[in-house]
């Protein structure tokens, strides 16, 4: 963790300019009459997930390029984790992934519990084969031809939600990278088949208060087809499964120009939302920073999380899943955290009284222009005031430099080869 000295330094730095902007702010939505401090407090209880995987540097099929000081297992990406919800306030847990943050349950509860962390989704892996295991996933897992390497998959994460269970989870968030290269390669109708009675089994093992998230992918690895490719097919899942089946939506896992707002408006409608991964895209599974190149769209999805808001069922889970190439991966979650508040603060600034009214007399431009009010807003100094009284910084990109977290780390933590791809 990061001396709490160095921090309150930066922000003596920064206090008196923010102390003014959070009140010229405060004058200017008082006269849209919106009180500033309600929308800080909400500010302040939000959360996202950060996956474990993500403190380490990602790559490419290309090759990839470690940093110094990399996490060397599930401690060490504890440890980043806790750094990153010291400083921005926004991080509370993390979400782990299956075989590799394998531990021990009370290693892994008195680890979260210093670094100040809980647990999130449980993340299974049947898309990479691990070196002790019988049957291989070249060809599928679920919904492999080989009833033997179905089970195996379902065993496996049948054990995900076991250790789950002893660290506090409450999910169990299912990918698959099955589909096929070719036509022809595979029968579509059985396939899906075998995929479905494989996750029921895992289903049915599932404990009462868990939710099962399955999550969509339009292609990669598996280029002609994917299993599960699109939220219809995602849709069909849960609702074949049952209540405790909900849809997860990973935003980079659709195609180009996808209106993904009204995918999350039709879930919610049918209470099958059931978890985000929030990421940002140019061309297609980019896995880029959230909120790095399309910002409104990011908005537009909290717009429609902030209307459902009002439902006391309504309860998605929210995780960052996004691959750092080129940045300090506690820098990017960081400001990724906090692109995420940024759009559900803008999100809570829309006037929805006078939204639905334009939309109920056909004001189109006065409709998009009302929505539009609030991602327009500059909200940054509510998600500052909430990090400065919730004891982060106020700006933690910088209190993380001046803290020489990554320097210090590389004495202990050796240099990692940069051979071989990256894991995406
Ligand atoms: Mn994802």
């Amino acid at each position: 963790m990061i001396n709490s000295d160095v921090i309150q330094a930066a922000n003596a730095k920064a206090v008196d300019r923010l102390e003014a902007d959070y009140a010229a702010l405060g004058a200017h939505l008082d006269r849209r009459g919106i009180d500033i401090a309600a929308i800080k407090a909400k500010v302040a209880k939000y959360g996202v997930a950060i996956p474990s995987w993500g403190v380490g540097t990602g790559g490419t099929r290309f090759a990839r390029f470690p940093g110094s000081g990399e996490p060397r297992d599930i401690f060490d990406k504890l440890d980043d984790c806790g750094v990153i919800h010291q400083l921005t306030t926004a991080t509370p847990s993390v979400s782990l992934h299956i075989p590799w943050d394998a531990q021990p349950a009370a290693d892994l509860n008195s680890k979260a519990e210093e670094v100040g962390l809980t647990f999130d989704a449980m993340n299974s892996n049947t898309f990479q084969d691990q070196p002790d295991q019988t049957h291989s996933y070249k060809f599928g897992s679920l919904s492999h031809t080989d009833a033997a390497t179905r089970q195996q998959a379902v065993h496996h994460n049948i054990a995900c939600i076991e250790l789950g269970a002893q660290i506090g989870s409450k999910a169990l968030t299912i990918w698959v990278g099955d589909g096929s290269n070719f036509p022809g390669q595979t029968n579509f109708t059985r396939q899906f088949e075998r995929y479905l009675d494989a996750t029921r089994q895992v289903y049915d093992t599932l404990p009462d208060d868990w939710t099962l998230l399955t999550e969509h992918k339009m292609y990669e690895p598996a280029f002609y087809s994917t299993v599960v490719q699109d939220w219809g097919t995602n849709l069909l899942i849960a609702q074949q499964l049952g209540d405790k089946a909900k849809c997860l939506v990973d935003l980079g896992h659709h195609a180009p120009n996808v209106n993904i707002e009204m995918i999350v408006a039709r879930l919610t409608q049918f209470g099958k939302l059931g978890g985000f991964h929030f990421n940002d895209s140019k061309y297609g599974d980019d896995d880029l920073d959230t909120g790095s190149i399309d910002p409104y769209r990011l908005f537009l999805v909290f717009n429609e999380l902030v209307e459902a808001e009002s439902n006391p069922d309504f309860n998605p889970m929210h995780m960052l899943d996004q691959s750092h190439n080129v940045t300090d991966p506690i820098e990017s979650l960081m400001v990724s955290a906090m692109e995420v508040q940024r759009a559900y603060a803008q999100a809570l600034l829309v006037d929805r009284a006078a939204l639905e009214g334009y939309q109920d007399s056909n004001d189109a431009l006065m409709a998009t222009t009302t929505l539009k009010d609030g991602f327009r807003t500059n909200v940054e100094p509510i998600l500052a005031m909430a990090r400065l009284e919730k004891g982060g910084a106020i700006d933690p990109v910088a209190a993380y430099r001046a803290s020489r977290y990554r320097a210090q780390v590389s004495e202990d933590r050796p240099a990692v080869s940069g051979a071989g791809g990256g894991i995406v």
